[in-house]
């Protein structure tokens, strides 16, 4: 960007180019530091593997009846779970009867500087959905409601392949605008951010040196786990997420 003797159009414009900002402000609360995980990109897929040995991808079904396009595991002390039931955040895995594989501390570590960048200091998220997308996978428009603490904020990274992230506003219907994510671009999703409809457009081919031909999508979350003064937990309603 700041070659000696070589004027960039970011330059001219003092900065200014729409787009072009790094740390970009999205909207309010909504802040995307590109290239953020990038240098350790290569240490997060690594730690990736014990984990999803441990608790594999699995297309997962919606309460609708429809099996998810995206694979998704989870680690940490909570894992988000979609079953024909409902959605929840469970400390076991369903499909093993076990807790979910331990949080890294690299990816504590990369969640809570992320967090404290977008304006989110103290952030210690305590459950990790890690989703996969092959070639023409997407994830439809939703909110994420199921976390119980909207105080605080998702810190998203992703790996791999590139993919369009649809952005929208508070009603389903507001049009979502399109935002390239490449590997190593971490958004933190907080304040009146926290509960936008979002969505991921089908994603195109590719070759990516770390994940193949795939994209990996980090999202550290802040679950509020059912204890034995809150009883158990209600079932979340009219929260659809499509596959
Ligand atoms: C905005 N994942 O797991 S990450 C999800 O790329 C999810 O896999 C997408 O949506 C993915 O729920 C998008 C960006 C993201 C994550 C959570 C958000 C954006 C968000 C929560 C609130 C607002
Ligand atoms: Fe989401």
């Amino acid at each position: 960007m700041s070659r000696p003797g070589t004027a960039t159009m970011g330059d001219l414009l003092g900065g200014l180019e729409p787009g072009r900002q790094n740390p970009e402000t999205l909207a309010e609360g909504a802040t995307l530091l590109r290239g953020f995980a990038a240098a350790g990109a290569a240490e997060l897929v690594a730690a990736l593997e014990p984990i999803t040995e441990a608790a594999r991808f699995r297309h997962m079904v919606t309460p609708g009846g429809y099996t998810m396009s995206v694979a998704m595991t989870n680690c940490g002390d909570a894992g988000w779970v979609s079953e024909r039931s409902g959605y929840r955040y469970d400390v076991h895995d369903p499909e093993t009867g076990r807790a979910w594989p331990e949080m890294p501390a690299a990816f504590l570590d990369l969640a809570a500087r992320a967090a404290a960048a977008g304006g989110f200091p103290g952030f210690v998220p305590n459950s990790c959905l890690i989703n996969r997308y092959a070639p023409k996978t997407r994830l439809s428009l939703h909110q994420d409601r199921d976390e119980g603490d909207f105080s605080a904020p998702i810190v998203s990274v992703s790996l791999g392949l590139p993919a369009v992230f649809l952005f929208g506003g508070l009603k389903r219907s507001d049009r979502p605008r399109r935002i390239r994510l490449e590997n190593g671009d971490v958004v933190v999703w907080g304040g009146p951010a926290r509960m936008t409809y979002h969505g991921v457009a089908p994603l195109a081919d590719g070759c990516d040196p770390f994940t193949g031909n795939c994209r990996i999508n980090l999202t550290f979350r802040k679950a509020r786990l059912a204890t034995a003064s809150s009883g158990p937990s209600t079932p979340s309603r009219g929260f659809v997420k499509q596959s």
